[in-house]
């Protein structure tokens, strides 16, 4: 099975990604899979409702470990089942705890063994004064990886916290080789958009 990974900062909004576009694919209930560093595996059985609740938080690092859930794309008449996968926010630098470092080494590991990679921006949170508007290097060492996978694409999240569509075109500009979608995992707006680039790489 195909597996696709959402990454990025902490609070960018991976979680809350993960659960609305598995609701937008006409999952009602979601069976996630925790997977730790250390092997460890729990399964885990929620509502949508109960799962944003729980899982999605406006403190960040709540995510430490992979959290997997299997979902149905829409292929023309038929559908593909693929795994998407939650991971635990990437930082620049060392990280003082231990658990979180374990918790980015197996991100990274991930993001090797992925078909698909979803870069989530926090689009909302972008700044003009400096010259690569507060992203930090993480994200454009992810970048420079995706330039060599064909399942890697930007989402622009949280579009519906912005007054105008700057920050989508100064983000464009930062990253020129790459495809950005602007979406919401609030409101799901460019959630099709997302479907259809997952779609094309399966
Ligand atoms: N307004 C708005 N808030 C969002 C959006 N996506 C995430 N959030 C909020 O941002 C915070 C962090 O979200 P979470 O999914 O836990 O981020 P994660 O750390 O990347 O997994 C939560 O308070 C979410 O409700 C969005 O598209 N719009
Ligand atoms: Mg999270």
């Amino acid at each position: 099975m195909k597996k696709c990974l959402i990454v990025g900062k902490p609070n960018v909004g991976k979680t809350l990604f993960m659960l609305n576009f598995a609701q937008y694919l006409h999952l009602e209930t979601v069976n996630i899979q925790l997977i730790y560093y250390n092997g460890v595996i729990e399964n885990k059985s929620y509502k949508i409702t109960q799962a944003k609740e729980l899982l999605s938080s406006v403190s960040p690092f709540k995510t430490m470990c992979l959290q997997v859930l299997e979902a149905d794309i829409p292929m023309g008449k038929g559908k593909q089942r693929i795994q998407v996968i939650d991971s635990s926010g990437l930082t620049d630098g060392i990280h003082m705890n231990v658990e979180m470092r374990r918790a980015m080494a197996q991100t990274l590991s991930a993001i090797r063994e992925s078909d698909i990679i979803l870069h989530l921006f926090d689009i909302s949170s972008l700044f003009y004064d400096s010259p690569d508007h507060g992203i930090s290097k993480v994200d454009y060492q992810l970048a420079e990886f995706g330039q060599s996978k064909n399942g890697y694409v930007i989402l622009a999240n949280k579009i519906d916290l912005i007054p105008n569509k700057r920050p989508i075109v100064e983000l464009q500009k930062l990253f020129p080789d790459h495809y950005v979608i602007p979406i919401s995992a609030k409101t799901g707006l460019g959630f099709s958009e997302v479907s259809t680039f997952v779609r094309r790489r399966l």
